[in-house]
């Protein structure tokens, strides 16, 4: 059933765990989703980004996963807009139906980003719909960074706790270290857990942790097994996710690693079958792979069993 991103995450922060939020930009990778939440007896949120909606259009991404959702009555999915750059942005996904909206505005300054998110929470909780914002910056995060550079980059404590107040946001994403795609991290990984459980204190609300894509083993060497170029490349362990949860994380961002996986199979398929131009031969272990991810992410999440 599609409900609030809010009923979701309120939930899971009752309860201690995460639901995972995966990126969609297409069907295949939709049925994915559904498919693995089916398997696991799982909540889940399904996201999609400005370039997402530019992709496929947001009447096209609301339409497949309301369908999805009748099929699958007794899972409740949250459909979100991720990384909304505007309130225009965020209005039109309300509009499609989205059920939960992100209204990224950490590139403002704190006064610009606390007015952008508290109009949203205005207009989409007219409408029953949750809202994410986000403090500080996504990047990577070298081991021996200046502590004056973490401060500038990594979220605040006590501008967490007024923007809560002050907005009512739903759900917070704070930046405790990571960042987006395939390469987080230059030394080995580290996070600001000490960071987040502060945060997680002043606050009392659900917190979001972007950029979470782990690269697992297996994904990886599908991947580079089938000439793919990974080098360099380090996601967020999965001890990272347990200990982030600990810590007050309820919503796990996840692209990467899914469109990774997914690539994976279609390459394989190119490779292994030089005349193949069947796509749904491509497809196929594609979507099958991915749903084997997310089912194991689901267990780590904690949100298998939820429903
Ligand atoms: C994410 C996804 N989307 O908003 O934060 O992050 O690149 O680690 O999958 P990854
Ligand atoms: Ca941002
Ligand atoms: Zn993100």
């Amino acid at each position: 059933m599609l409900v609030s991103g809010a009923e979701i995450l309120n939930k899971a922060h009752k309860e201690g765990y995460a639901v995972g939020a995966f990126n969609i930009n297409n069907m295949e990778m939709l049925q994915a989703i559904f498919e693995a939440a089916n398997s696991a007896s799982s909540p889940i949120i399904v996201e999609a980004s400005e370039g997402a909606i530019k992709y496929a259009g947001a009447d096209m991404l609301y339409a497949m996963t309301k369908i999805l959702s009748e099929k699958y009555p007794h899972i409740p999915v949250a459909l979100h807009l991720d990384h909304g750059t505007t309130v225009e942005s965020c209005i039109q996904a309300i509009r499609a139906g989205f059920t939960s909206v992100m209204i990224d505005a950490s590139h403002d300054s704190f006064e610009e980003n606390m007015a952008k998110t508290k109009r949203v929470v205005e207009i989409a909780h007219s409408v029953g719909v949750g809202v994410e914002a986000e403090l500080g910056r996504l990047m990577g995060i070298e081991d021996n960074i200046e502590v004056s550079e973490r401060d500038a980059v990594l979220v605040n404590v006590d501008e967490a706790e007024k923007f809560v107040k002050a907005t009512g946001v739903d759900y917070l994403a704070p930046a405790i270290g990571t960042s987006h795609g395939a390469f987080k991290f230059k030394g080995e990984p580290k996070l600001d857990f000490q960071r987040l459980q502060d945060v997680k204190r002043v606050t009392d609300v659900p917190l979001v942790l972007h950029g979470a894509s782990s690269i697992p083993q297996n994904v990886r060497e599908e991947f580079e097994n089938t000439g793919g170029d990974l080098k360099g490349s380090k996601g967020v362990p999965f001890e990272f996710l347990t200990e982030a949860i600990k810590g007050g994380i309820n919503k796990v961002n996840t692209d990467t690693d899914l469109r990774i996986a997914f690539m994976s199979q279609v390459r394989k398929v190119a490779n292994e079958k030089q005349s193949e131009f069947d796509l749904r031969k491509f497809f196929n272990p594609a979507k099958a792979l991915v749903t084997s991810e997310i089912v194991k992410r689901m267990e780590v999440l904690g949100s298998a069993g939820k429903i």
